[in-house]
């Protein structure tokens, strides 16, 4: 008599979060992943960027979560590395569920990473809804709810595109904007892009994410076929930003408040910005002291004319560590590299006896996206 075969291997999870710069993906992947791990859930993350030196992977290791990055392009053009990703991190931590967090100015994730990992992967992973986020200030501006700094129409073409893939389109922040204001953005959602849930949280405070939790934990992904995308277009847009990455180490005569420091280095960087007219994406840096235990200090700026946030502080001050800076703007990135310099001299001009000193930068427009695999159907 044959032995009884094995009971079939459980499925992970596969959650992804897209959206564009910004949104809000990072914050609420940490927020959704705490959720999981109480719920006992094994939780494997992986981030994602055209470049290297990442805050977000930065930010979410601090947070104690098995991360991998994936950096030197998105996961559509990187598709082995983000299947290699996921082995790593199924050695070394076995997750049930894989959260990934795509680059913030990608799309056609449907075409050339859900249904390829579907089609390929169907054994090992169970794939939920893609959520889209989107941060409701941004969007007022891009559908024309009210005025602000706005990108152009090429990048405007990428943050419709992400949209029109969405199953569940997910207003974020919505402890900044008035119920009026975000029924009526609600309201040309659904009226643009009938084929999304909508829900509406703040990863901030907390407020709607069960709801959320809810959808990417249980619900299936969709399987219509994949939206069409002229990758000239797409090109272009993302061509039109700015991308800088920077590490920096900074040392001092004697101990200084880092969270200061942030703040003061973020505004100086956006008021250059602000001088070109540059719309700034997403400004966003951690400092993180040497010696250290992990903690970090945060700032992020998702908007020329709004205010740099400390999302993060620490609480006593430092004499050394590390800066790391992520900046994505619509402006040529060599002028993002002469305002980080800029402001790197401020800095060290600012404060007495402080030094810093470049240790990583890079600076480019993305390449054209070349996906490894597309496929415009589930089968
Ligand atoms: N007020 C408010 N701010 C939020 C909320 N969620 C995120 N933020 C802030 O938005 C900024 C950007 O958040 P991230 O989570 O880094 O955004 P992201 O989409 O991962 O950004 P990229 O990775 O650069 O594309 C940070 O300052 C966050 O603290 C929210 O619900 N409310
Ligand atoms: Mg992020």
């Amino acid at each position: 008599m044959n032995p009884p075969s094995p009971p079939p291997k459980p499925k992970a999870r596969y959650i992804m979060v897209g959206g564009f710069l910004g949104a809000g993906k990072t914050t609420a992947i940490a927020r959704l992943a705490r959720h999981l791990t109480g719920q006992g859930w094994r939780v494997g993350l992986i981030t994602n960027d055209q470049g290297s030196e990442l805050v977000d992977t930065a930010l979410l290791r601090a947070r104690g979560f098995a991360t991998e990055e994936i950096s030197g392009g998105c996961f559509c053009c990187r598709f082995n590395s983000l299947v290699d990703a996921a082995r790593n991190l199924t050695a070394a931590a076995r997750p049930d569920v894989f959260i990934a967090e795509p680059v913030g100015s990608c799309t056609d994730l449907v075409a050339t990473v859900s249904y390829p990992l579907r089609r390929m992967y169907g054994e090992d992973y169970a794939l939920a809804p893609l959520s889209v986020l989107v941060d409701p200030v941004r969007a007022r501006r891009v559908f024309g709810l009210e005025d602000g700094g706005k990108f152009s129409d090429k990048v405007l073409y990428i943050y419709r595109k992400q949209l029109e893939e969405a199953d569940l389109i997910v207003i974020n922040k919505c402890d900044l904007v008035e119920a009026d204001r975000r029924a009526a953005l609600r309201e040309r959602l659904r009226a643009e892009f009938p084929q999304a849930g909508i829900v509406e949280i703040s990863a901030r405070t907390g407020d709607g994410l069960e709801s959320w939790f809810d959808h990417v934990a249980t619900g299936k992904q969709s399987s219509r076929a994949a939206m069409e995308v002229d990758y000239e277009l797409y090109a272009d847009g993302e061509a039109l930003l700015g991308w800088l990455n920077a590490t920096i180490r900074i040392d001092g005569a004697r101990p200084f408040d880092a969270n200061q420091l942030l703040e003061g280095f973020a505004r100086a960087v956006q008021s250059i910005l602000r001088g070109q007219a540059a719309e700034v994406a997403h400004l966003k840096m951690t400092f993180g002291p040497e010696p250290g235990l992990g903690d970090l200090a945060v700032v992020n700026l998702v908007r020329n004319d709004f205010v740099p946030e400390l999302s993060q502080s620490l609480e006593e001050p430092v004499q050394a560590g590390q800066l790391i800076v992520n900046l994505r703007a619509e402006a040529p990135p060599e002028d993002l590299r002469a305002a980080l310099q800029a402001a790197l001299c401020d800095l060290a001009g600012d404060t007495p006896g402080l030094t810093a000193h470049l240790e990583h930068l890079e600076h480019f427009r993305p390449g054209k996206p070349r996906p490894t695999h597309r496929f415009a159907a589930e089968t």
